[in-house]
C-alpha cells in the first residue's frame, strides 16, 4: 500500500485545497492529511487564520478524501510523521517548490501545481476589508503602517498630521493636512489616534460623530468627564472606542497574568513596573515639544496595565511623585505612582528624562515573576522561587511588538461588533483617573 502525506492550514476550505487533496490521494492508496495547529501557524507567521483547528479538521474530513487526519504542531514534525507512518510520498502545492527537498532523504517528494486564482488570503480579504485612517504625530505611525500589512484586508486610508517629518516614505504619500480630517474620516472605517493626549477628546469626538470606530493610543482622554462623554457617544453611534496598548496583546504578558492569577506565586502582594525611554528632551524646539507626550501619558498606561489587571482597580489610596521639566507644570521627566490596596501594594515608575531598569516584578507569598527589560515588549519571563531548582522560564514568540495582534483583534472586533476585552472599560477608566489626577496635581508631590 502506497501512503501519501500532505499538510496545510485549510482555512476557509476552497476548491484549490480540494483539487490538491484529490491529486494527492491519486498519488497512492492511503492519504494522511496534516492540519496545522493554531500555535504552529502563529509561529510560522500565519496570524490571520479565520477558523479554529476543529473547524478546519471538520472541513477536511467532509471532503471524504483523507483516510487519516493528524495535527501538525511543531517544526520538524514532518520527518517524524514520515517515519512513524511509513510514508512513501510527501506532497504539497507548487508554491512550496524546493522548500521540502530535505524530505527526499526519507521519501519521495512531489510538488503539485497550485490552483491559480483562489486563496484563503483573498477570501479573508474579501470578507474583511477595513480602511484604517491615522491621526497624529509619532514614529509609531510607521510601525502601524508596517504591521497593517500582516493583517489581511486592512488598508491604510490616509494620515492626518501636523508634523510629517517623522513619517516613512510610504506614509508621506498618504499625508493629508489636519484641515482635511473629516475627509480622512469619511474614507475610513476606523481611525487610529496618536495625536497629543490633550487633543484626543476633540479628535475622537469628531471621528465618533462621523460614525467611525476608534483605536486610540492610551490614555483615551485626560479627564474622566471627557471619557464618559466619548463612551456615551460611541454607544449612541454603535462604534467601538478601544485603547491601543500593545503590551496587552503580547502572548508572554497575557500568559504571565493568567499564571499569576492562578496562584503560581501564591497571593500577589506587590506589583512593580518601570518603563523609561530617553526621549531627547533636548529637541525642545516649539513644534516638536507640542507633539511630545509627557512621561505619564507616554508610559503610564503601559505601567498601569499589570497593576490593574493583577490587583484590580479598587485601590485604597495613591500618591504621585513627579519631577517636572522646567516650568511646564504638565511635562514630567519622571513620575512615580504608588498604590495601596487592602492586601497589596503597587508602584510604577515612568520617565522620558530619567533612565532606569525597565523590568516588571510581581511578588507573591510563594515566589515572584520577573520580566526583564523591556518588559512591555518581551517574549520571555521567569517564575522564581526560594529554591532555584523550582524556577520556571517561559518563552512566547512576539511579532511586531504586539501591534500586529492588536490590529488583528481590533479588526475582528469591528467586524463582529464585540469589544476585544484585552483592556476592558474599567481598566481604561482607571488609567484615565490616574492621568487626570496628575494633571490636577491631586495627591501629588513635586520633586
Ligand atoms: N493550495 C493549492 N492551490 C491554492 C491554494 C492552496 O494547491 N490555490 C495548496 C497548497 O499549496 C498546500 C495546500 O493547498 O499544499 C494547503 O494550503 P494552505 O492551507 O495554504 O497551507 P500551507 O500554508 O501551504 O501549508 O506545514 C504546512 C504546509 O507546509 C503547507
Amino acid at each position: 500500500m502506497k501512503k501519501v502525506i500532505t499538510y496545510g492550514t485549510y482555512d476557509l476550505l476552497h476548491y484549490g485545497h480540494i483539487r490538491l487533496l484529490e491529486r494527492a490521494k491519486a498519488l497512492g492508496d492511503y492519504l494522511i492529511v496534516g492540519v496545522t495547529a493554531d500555535s504552529f501557524d502563529q509561529q510560522r507567521g500565519k496570524l490571520n487564520v479565520e477558523q479554529s483547528l476543529m473547524e478546519r479538521i471538520e472541513a477536511v474530513r467532509a471532503t471524504g478524501l483523507a483516510d487519516e487526519i493528524i495535527v501538525e504542531e511543531y517544526e520538524g514534525q514532518k520527518i517524524d510523521d514520515i517515519r512513524r507512518y511509513g510514508v512513501d510520498i510527501f506532497t504539497v502545492g507548487s508554491d512550496w517548490r524546493g522548500k521540502f527537498d530535505y524530505l527526499k532523504e526519507y521519501c519521495e517528494v512531489v510538488y503539485l501545481d497550485r490552483t491559480e486564482g483562489i486563496s484563503s488570503t483573498e477570501l479573508r480579504s474579501e470578507q474583511h476589508a477595513l480602511r484604517l485612517g491615522l491621526i497624529g504625530e509619532s514614529p509609531i505611525l510607521n510601525k502601524i503602517e508596517r504591521e497593517s500589512h500582516f493583517v489581511n484586508g486592512m488598508q491604510i486610508s490616509g494620515v492626518c498630521t501636523e508634523d510629517a517629518t517623522m513619517l516613512s516614505e510610504t506614509l508621506h504619500q498618504l499625508v493629508m493636512p489636519m484641515s482635511q480630517l473629516s475627509e480622512l474620516i469619511e474614507k475610513s472605517d476606523a481611525v487610529y489616534v496618536i495625536s497629543n493626549p490633550r487633543r484626543h477628546f476633540e479628535h475622537i469626538k469628531q471621528i465618533l460623530s462621523q460614525g467611525r470606530h476608534v483605536l486610540c493610543e492610551s490614555p483615551i482622554a485626560i479627564a474622566p468627564e471627557q471619557l464618559s462623554e466619548l463612551r456615551a457617544l460611541a454607544k449612541a453611534k454603535g462604534c467601538l472606542l478601544v485603547d491601543s496598548l500593545k503590551t496587552a496583546y503580547s502572548m508572554a504578558y497575557s500568559r504571565l497574568v493568567l499564571l499569576a492569577k492562578s496562584g503560581a506565586i501564591g497571593d500577589i502582594v506587590s506589583v512593580d513596573a518601570t518603563c523609561t525611554s530617553l526621549a531627547g528632551f533636548e529637541a525642545t524646539e516649539k513644534k516638536k515639544a507640542a507633539h511630545l507626550w509627557n512621561s505619564i501619558c507616554a508610559w503610564g498606561p503601559t505601567a498601569m496595565l499589570p497593576i490593574f489587571q493583577l490587583l484590580g482597580i479598587d485601590y485604597c489610596s495613591k500618591t504621585i511623585a513627579t519631577h517636572l521639566l522646567g516650568d511646564d507644570s504638565d511635562f514630567d521627566a519622571f513620575t512615580k505612582v504608588t498604590f495601596t490596596y487592602p492586601h497589596a501594594v503597587a508602584s510604577l515608575k515612568v520617565g522620558q528624562g530619567v533612565k532606569s531598569e525597565g523590568s516588571l516584578v510581581v511578588s507573591g507569598t510563594k515566589g515572584y515573576i520577573y520580566v526583564p527589560a523591556p518588559w512591555w515588549k518581551t517574549d520571555y519571563f521567569e517564575i522564581r522561587y526560594e529554591n532555584p531548582a523550582n524556577n520556571r522560564r517561559y518563552f512566547y514568540q512576539l511579532d511586531g511588538e504586539g501591534l500586529r495582534y492588536e490590529l488583528l483583534s481590533f479588526m475582528k472586533a469591528v467586524q463582529s461588533g464585540r469589544p476585544m476585552g484585552y483592556v476592558d472599560e474599567p481598566t481604561s477608566d482607571a488609567i484615565v483617573a490616574v492621568i487626570s489626577d496628575f494633571y490636577h496635581k491631586k495627591n501629588t508631590v513635586i520633586i
